[in-house]
């Protein structure tokens, strides 16, 4: 008794000596009204998109590195990928296709590499948003599904109505669940990220619609529940609206997504939004006031159906006045009472050199960087 309690001290000491701060709480996140909680308190989910923390080959010590990074910026939340379909076994990857039949890969390229991911958030007290599929083609996505099982070039929202497609989606999903389901690191799951009508070929089968979406979301997330009550659920999605009297591609419900009807089924616990003006040639009268409308909206809807909801991703270039925007868009989600807000994309300088950088990339000792550690002050503090 008394070598092992010594022991155990030891130990103990030796974790705290390494670490300080690394004690996550053992309870899993929650959504209460318009706010998420973590053992009754407030939870604040400010932080940063890392997709390429389990997909390009990084050590322990690196994912340690890059969870350092955002942590020092007062992150709490990063959301990453849980997908990669390929037909041909290469990299770190989760599902081998071959015809018509799936793969896991449960080895060090694939599940047990992404173990390493949740340790290594978990021993920095980041919790992850896991998105499960892809609207587009990097990392395999939804046509990888949609080519193998009904043949190549078939339309891409086939993805949503198809039954043999949504049977194996079903199937990768449970997988994971599974591995995870009493891993409260989980911050919750994404169904996709970014669902359309299109994808990145422009098959389509011309009958997609919002509902065609809506009713997808509806069976996928009431699955997710069926199976896992632990953990959020969320859409992923860029948080298109559907109403009749507009004109505008983000308002008028073309691209497959209706963000009020998403908000409002059950079994969808937080409302997803992405902002990002000039690639969706959304500039007048200025990229910057059309994204605080934007994120007004979405708090607006976030009201309305009394569940959080995230701005998850946004972006504009360093050349877009990037800093005057990211702060009027921090300021209009903090003051307006929005749930929460990750960046696109967290950077970080490791061993094996800097992390993937798209334009959007923040690395340490930049001014945008010093301006996330600004605002998830404030976050907090109104939290
Ligand atoms: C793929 O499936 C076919 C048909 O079932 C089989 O003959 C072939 O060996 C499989 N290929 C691999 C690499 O497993
Ligand atoms: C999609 O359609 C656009 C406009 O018609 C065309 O320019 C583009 O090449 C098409 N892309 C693919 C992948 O077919
Ligand atoms: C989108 O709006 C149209 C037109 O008002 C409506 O018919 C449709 O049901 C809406 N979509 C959803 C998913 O509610
Ligand atoms: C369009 O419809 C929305 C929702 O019904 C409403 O809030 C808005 O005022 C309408 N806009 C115009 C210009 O009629
Ligand atoms: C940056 O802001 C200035 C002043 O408000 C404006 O004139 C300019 O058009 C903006 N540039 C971009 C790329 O948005
Ligand atoms: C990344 O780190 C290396 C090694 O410390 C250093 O030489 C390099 O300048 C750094 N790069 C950037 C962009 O900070
Ligand atoms: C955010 C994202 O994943 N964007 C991708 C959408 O699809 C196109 C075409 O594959 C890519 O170029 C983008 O990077």
């Amino acid at each position: 008794m008394k070598l092992q309690a010594s022991l155990l001290t030891l130990a103990l000491a030796t974790v705290s000596l390494s670490k300080p701060t690394a004690r996550q709480s053992t309870s899993f996140v929650k959504a209460d009204g318009q706010s998420f909680t973590l053992d009754g308190q407030p939870y604040t989910v400010f932080g940063s998109n890392s997709y390429w923390v389990g997909l390009t080959g990084l050590t322990t010590d690196e994912m340690d590195v890059t969870f350092q990074d955002i942590v020092e910026t007062g992150g709490t939340t990063v959301r990453t990928w849980g997908f990669n379909e390929v037909t041909s076994a290469s990299g770190d990857y989760y599902q081998l296709w071959n015809g018509s039949t799936p793969t896991i890969n449960y080895g060090s390229t694939g599940l047990e590499n992404f173990d390493n991911v949740v340790a290594a958030a978990k021993a920095n007290n980041i919790r992850l948003i896991v998105t499960l599929t892809n609207n587009w083609s990097n990392y395999g996505g939804m046509d990888v599904y949609v080519d193998q099982i009904l043949g190549e070039g078939q339309p891409h929202d086939y993805f949503y109505s198809n039954p043999e497609v949504i049977a194996a989606f079903q199937n990768y999903v449970k997988v994971w669940i599974e591995r995870y389901i009493e891993e409260p690191t989980i911050f919750g799951w994404e169904l996709a990220n970014e669902p359309r009508c299109t994808g990145s070929t422009n098959a389509t089968s011309g009958t997609c619609t919002t509902t065609t979406i809506t009713d997808w979301v509806k069976t996928m997330s009431s699955y997710i529940k069926s199976l896992d009550s632990n953990h959020l659920v969320g859409l992923g999605d860029e948080g298109w609206f559907n109403l009749s009297n507009s004109t505008d591609y983000a308002y008028d419900g073309s691209q497959g997504v209706d963000f009020d009807a998403n908000l409002a089924i059950d079994t969808i616990d937080f409302g997803t939004f992405h902002l990002y003006p000039y690639t969706w040639s959304e500039e007048t009268p200025s990229a910057m006031v059309w994204g605080q409308e934007w994120i007004e909206n979405h708090r607006d809807a976030q009201a309305t159906y009394n569940k959080p909801v995230l701005m998850e991703e946004f972006g504009v270039y360093a050349d877009q006045n990037q800093t005057t925007t990211y702060e009027n868009w921090y300021s209009t989600v903090i003051d307006g009472g929005l749930s929460g807000v990750l960046i696109w994309q967290a950077g970080s300088n490791l061993t094996s050199g800097l992390t993937p950088n798209d334009g959007f990339t923040i690395y340490p000792d930049t001014p945008v960087y010093y301006l996330e550690e600004q605002f998830s002050a404030q976050l907090k503090a109104k939290n």
